[in-house]
């Protein structure tokens, strides 16, 4: 099969790589005419564990190109962010990239959406767009949505096993691509209607929001009742039905923080959904509240913040709940600097270690990196003005960083008080 894939990013690219790497010819579409010549001159546009060997494996089948061309089959992977205003999924490049396939659309030919969009986006959006070229969609062409599902960090791995869900306008279509997916997918492979698809798809990732706002939720309540909610989590996941979530300083992330709100859009129901949204939305101040009840009294206070990826142990920063976290502290007046040896972009300079926690007053975990835990607090102690923590992730070893002198508060530890 001829492949044109739209979206060379952290879904389209390896997606792109895997078919190329199962025989199939690809070609990769992207209007970034930088990342198209990087990738023809045969480097990488971005980092993912796996993704250079799959590339060395995929490119005697792959291209890189600005410009549609006919193919079999049309695969769509481009983002699709949030508009803030209107709280609902911005489809402008679902859209363009619509526009770009129609015109070479041809009798038999497969088109598959892969981003990520509201339920009957198929139908009502792409659907339209691509009959301009006068085909009849399920009858002359077939379409299904077949959203991603692989985690960041382990993308590859995942794209490979994870069971995958295909919603095909018609049986057909679904079968069609079902086929195609075969060709790299181990995991099983599900059919169902597109709309359904695009749903399950949101749900999955709402799940796991309104649940982690659960955690965040009795995190704030167990501080109350002076309770350690991480010893109660764990107690209560002793029991074979219960599965409880991490709490944290806020989720973030291009999914998890973004589908729920693509669930209710809508809809005019989703109370609960929008609710958990607020919640996991206003960790980042809890996290400065606490902050600024341990500083109290420091004047002038210095904040270094350990981890600005939205996830640990990536270095992706994408909607991180650490940009929040720093730009309130700076409203409040805080001096804030920043550590993350994994992220090698952002909005605020990365400073070393030695830079960051010099002359500071407070280390405030965001991030769970499993680099943080081997970190010495004894020299990190001496370099700094006061020697608070806040960990918003229970990473640390705590009993370390007392030894060396650190005041230590963990969020959703009420037993400290
Ligand atoms: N988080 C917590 N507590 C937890 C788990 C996560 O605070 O117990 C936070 C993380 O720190 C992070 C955010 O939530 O800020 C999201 O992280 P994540 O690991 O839950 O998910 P993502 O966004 O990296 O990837 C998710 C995955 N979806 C599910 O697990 C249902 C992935 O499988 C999807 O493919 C991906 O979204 C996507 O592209 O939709």
């Amino acid at each position: 099969m001829k492949i044109s894939v739209l979206g060379l990013g952290y879904i389209g690219l390896p997606t792109a790589l895997l078919f190329a790497s199962a025989g199939h010819e690809v070609v990769g579409v992207d209007i970034d005419k930088r990342k198209v010549d990087l990738l023809n001159s045969g480097k990488l546009p971005f980092q993912e564990p796996g993704l250079e060997e799959l590339f060395e494996k995929a490119r005697d089948n792959f291209r890189a190109s600005t410009q549609v061309e006919e193919s079999d089959v049309f695969l769509i992977a481009v983002p699709t962010p949030l508009d803030l205003q209107t709280k609902a999924a911005d489809l402008k490049y679902v859209k363009s990239a619509a526009e770009m396939i129609w015109l070479h659309l041809k009798k038999g030919n497969l088109v598959i959406l892969e981003s990520t969009v509201s339920p009957r986006t198929t139908e009502r959006l792409l659907i339209p767009i691509l009959e301009k070229s006068g085909l009849k969609a399920g009858t002359d062409f077939y379409v299904v949505h077949c959203p991603e599902r692989a985690i960041p960090g382990k993308t590859i791995h995942e794209m490979i096993h994870n069971d995958r869900i295909i919603g095909g306008i018609t049986p057909e279509s679904a079968e069609l691509a079902k086929e195609l997916y075969s060709s790299f997918v181990k995991g099983n492979i599900y059919v169902t209607n597109a709309t359904t698809a695009e749903f399950v798809k949101l749900i999955e990732n709402t799940y796991r929001d309104v649940n982690i706002a659960l955690v965040n939720e009795l995190a704030l309540i167990a501080e109350e009742y002076g309770i350690n909610v991480w010893e109660a989590i764990e107690l209560a996941n002793k029991h074979p039905r219960v599965n409880l979530h991490r709490p944290g300083p806020g989720v973030g992330g291009h999914c998890i923080a973004i589908d729920p709100w693509f669930v209710i859009q809508n809809s005019s129901n989703g109370r609960l959904i929008a609710l958990a949204r607020h919640i996991n939305d206003t960790m980042p101040n809890y996290t400065l509240r606490k902050v600024r009840e341990m500083l109290k009294g420091v004047e002038y206070p210095t904040v270094t913040v350990l981890g600005v990826a939205y996830k640990g142990n990536v270095g992706d920063a994408r909607e991180t709940p650490a940009l929040r976290f720093i730009k309130l502290a700076e409203n409040e007046g805080f001096k804030v600097k920043v550590y993350d040896p994994l992220v090698k972009e952002f909005e605020y300079p990365l400073l070393s270690l030695e830079e960051a926690v010099k002359d500071s007053d407070c280390i405030v975990v965001i991030t769970d990196h499993e680099v943080f835990k081997f970190l010495d607090p004894e020299k990190i102690g001496q370099l700094m003005r006061h020697k608070f923590v806040f960990d918003g992730r229970n990473i640390l070893d705590h009993e370390k960083w007392k030894k060396a002198g650190f005041k230590i508060k963990v969020l959703g530890n009420g037993k400290e008080r």
